[in-house]
């Protein structure tokens, strides 16, 4: 289902301008109705610039018809964040199509895609390809132990760069740093700088952000997107507040 222009064109658009973007993470496991349809209005309102769905693991089995849901309550792109194959719906705009490359498990750098593709080629859904990064956080999360991989550890900003080059070299369209879903540290402003100053991809950026400012000083040290889930699943109020924070960064700090 296509309602906007290309996700990714936006992606673009905005880095060129220097607009830095907020994307709210939506785990379908973590949010009852009533919840989503505020989370919905308060994003609205917010002029959040995307929202993501998915999760590492999910246990109900929801996830297509909450797609459906926000698709008729919300015009904000819907950017589907699979935590395996089986995480599939037409609903949504775009596709995260996520290889682990900070990973040696080439089940998720190119096995489970082998797996889905007819299916994600059937579904019509744009397609990122997505080099995805994991980071650690300084705690085990969901993301680190699925993924049976090595997250990059947290100082070793040439390491991400080396790897995110790689990945840009490899034609992947995005970066996705992540620190894992409630991490105990966000990825540092040092390597996120290291790798927004090597790579000329958009870049995204999350795990474990629970405040303004921090998502903030992400976003200013390179990251174009800031995606927070665990912070506003537990206090939906703080929507309006990253979101004002990320967007108050002048264009003129384009990269
Ligand atoms: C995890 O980057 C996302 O994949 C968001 O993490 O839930 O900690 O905000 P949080």
């Amino acid at each position: 289902m296509q309602t906007h222009q290309p996700v990714y064109t936006t992606f673009c658009e905005n880095k060129q301008k220097g607009k830095k973007a907020f994307a709210v993470l939506i785990d379908p496991d973590n949010i009852d109705l009533p919840h989503l349809n505020r989370l919905l209005a308060l994003s609205e309102e917010a002029q959040v610039d995307y929202l993501l769905i998915g999760g590492s693991l999910m246990i109900t089995n929801h996830l297509d018809v909450y797609c459906q849901h926000i698709k008729q309550h919300s015009h904000i792109p819907l950017i589907l964040f699979p935590g395996s194959p089986t995480q599939l719906s037409r609903h949504v705009d775009a596709l995260l199509y996520l290889s682990l490359i900070s990973g040696r498990n080439a089940e998720l750098l190119i096995g489970q895609h082998v797996l889905s593709a007819a299916a994600v080629k059937q579904s019509g859904v744009e397609v990122i390809s997505t080099g995805y990064m994991v980071i650690d956080g300084g705690v085990p999360t969901t993301v680190s132990y699925i993924s049976n991989a090595a997250p990059i550890p947290a100082d070793k900003d040439d390491i991400a760069m080396c790897t995110a080059m790689a990945g840009e070299m490899l034609g992947k369209k995005i970066i996705y740093m992540d620190a894992g879903s409630g991490a105990r540290h966000p990825i540092s402003e040092r390597m996120l700088r290291r790798v927004a100053d090597n790579i000329s991809l958009p870049l995204i950026a999350g795990g474990g952000i629970r405040d303004p400012e921090t998502a903030y000083r992400m976003a200013r040290a390179g990251a174009d997107v800031i995606v927070v889930g665990n912070a506003i699943e537990k206090d939906q109020e703080l929507i309006k507040e990253i979101s004002s924070a990320i967007h108050s960064l002048p264009a003129t700090t384009m990269r």
